[in-house]
């Protein structure tokens, strides 16, 4: 069987979600997740605080350049630590950085299509790679086992406060509940590398789209998506979720940013279950199976001019909203991404606020960002500076 050292690593032999072969077991984890994000996610009132924040430090800049890249990253950070621990950062607190940090070591040393991943017989050697990784890793164990210690001692039954206490709660036997119901298998072992999880790629994947989108958006007239933000919000209040629907330039860009640099270029690989067939080929069963969501999503039969940023490809000529079947940032199916509705929240909520109270200009004499990025788990922008322009409060 095909076996994947660094991310067996990661997830202590696939208890996650992500990295995990379909089981009856991943399936009741996922639900798990995925309803505990139902009950935490979306009603977010830090939400709000955490997306002021990010525009006050960027605002605060004084003219100078900066590179958005750690402000984005800590508030993303904060929205997925709320959803998880109940907890946020402040700026300067210690043990934030040593988050980014790891996250960061792991991002770089993870299934990067390294021979590691491919000839796992290499293990046995010293390798910089591998030291790296578990040293991240041992960070990342040591921060959430005190953090489960913690909840453990003050949860308070029946009254969940974040995913990591319906975690626990759900190892718990409860009244007449089966075996064969939830908390069967779930270990702390499990508890663990699901939080861990959901951390990781609640922040990875959210603050790499944001990057991604202010990159182009340098390159690009900020002006149509402005001007959408001044018609239908104004300056004189925040943006809530409720303006969504009214607001389709806007998701338009985001769509145009989740296409053009799909944050997961070729998927999770997959595993075929059963003999099958894709597209007339034989699949057999055992097969690791790879999607090529960037060749999707460059496709010139399926997109005019792929390689340019053109979020009008998303509306019609009324100005509606489309979404073209060959659109997938989030997958598709059974393993498609769980924290989907929460991502688009977030990526709606930061990026109509920060555009309506600022501009993003390239400094006098900078490069434009490099819009080619670096391939790994996820694609990511290399780091890049902008000028933050105020824009006049007040008006409606
Ligand atoms: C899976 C994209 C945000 C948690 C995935 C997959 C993609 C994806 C493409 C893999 C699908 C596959 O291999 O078939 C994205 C993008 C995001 C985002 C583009 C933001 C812009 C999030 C957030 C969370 C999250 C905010 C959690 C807080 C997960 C998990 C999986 C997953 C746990 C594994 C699902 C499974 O295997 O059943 N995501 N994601 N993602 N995502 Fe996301
Ligand atoms: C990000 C760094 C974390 O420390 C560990 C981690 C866990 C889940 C991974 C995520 C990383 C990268 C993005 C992934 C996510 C699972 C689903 C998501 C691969 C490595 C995507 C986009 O497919």
């Amino acid at each position: 069987m095909f076996v994947q050292v660094t991310t067996d690593l990661l997830t202590r032999g696939g208890k996650d979600i992500a990295f995990s072969d379909f089981s009856p077991l991943w399936k009741s984890h996922r639900r798990l997740v995925h309803s505990s994000f139902t009950l935490f996610g979306e009603g977010t009132h830090k939400l709000q605080d955490i997306v002021d924040s990010l525009c006050e430090e960027l605002q605060g800049s004084g003219g100078a350049a900066v590179d958005p890249g750690p402000a984005v990253s800590r508030a993303v950070t904060n929205v997925v630590c709320t959803l998880v621990f109940s907890s946020t950062y402040g700026r300067h607190d210690p043990e934030l950085a040593q988050v980014m940090d790891y996250n960061n070591g792991i991002v770089e040393t993870i299934a990067g299509g390294g021979l590691l991943d491919i000839y796992p017989w290499l293990k046995v050697f010293p390798s910089e790679v591998l030291r790296k990784l578990r040293e991240c890793i041992s960070v990342r164990d040591r921060l959430l086992t005190r953090k489960l210690e913690e909840h453990k001692a003050s949860m308070m039954e029946g009254a969940p406060r974040d995913l990591l206490d319906a975690l626990i709660q759900a190892q718990r036997p409860q009244g007449q509940r089966s075996a064969q119901q939830e908390g069967e298998g779930l270990t702390d072992d499990h508890v663990l590398m699901i939080a861990a999880e959901t951390f990781g790629a609640g922040v990875e994947t959210t603050s790499t789209t944001l990057l991604w989108i202010l990159a182009y958006l340098v390159h690009h007239p900020q002006e149509r998506v402005q001007k959408e933000l001044d018609e239908v919000v104004g300056r004189g209040r925040g943006v809530c979720v409720s303006d969504r629907p009214h607001l389709p330039y806007l998701d338009s860009v985001t769509n145009e940013g989740l296409r053009i640099r799909p944050v997961s270029p070729v998927l999770i690989p997959h595993t075929a279950l059963r003999d099958s067939s894709i597209g007339g080929h034989f699949i057999k069963c055992g097969t690791r199976v790879l999607v090529n969501m960037w060749a999707i999503h460059h496709d010139p039969k399926h997109w005019e001019q792929p390689d340019l940023f053109k979020p009008e490809r998303f509306l019609d000529d009324k100005g509606c909203r489309v979404t073209p079947p060959s659109f997938l940032p989030f997958g598709a199916g059974p393993r498609v991404c769980v924290g989907e509705s929460l991502a688009r929240m977030e990526l709606f909520l930061f990026l109509s606020s920060l555009l309506q109270r600022m501009s993003f200009r390239l400094p006098g004499g900078a490069p434009p960002p490099d819009l080619q990025g670096r391939v790994g788990v996820v694609l990511q922008p290399l780091p890049f500076k902008v000028l933050v322009i105020p824009r006049e409060k007040g008006q409606t």
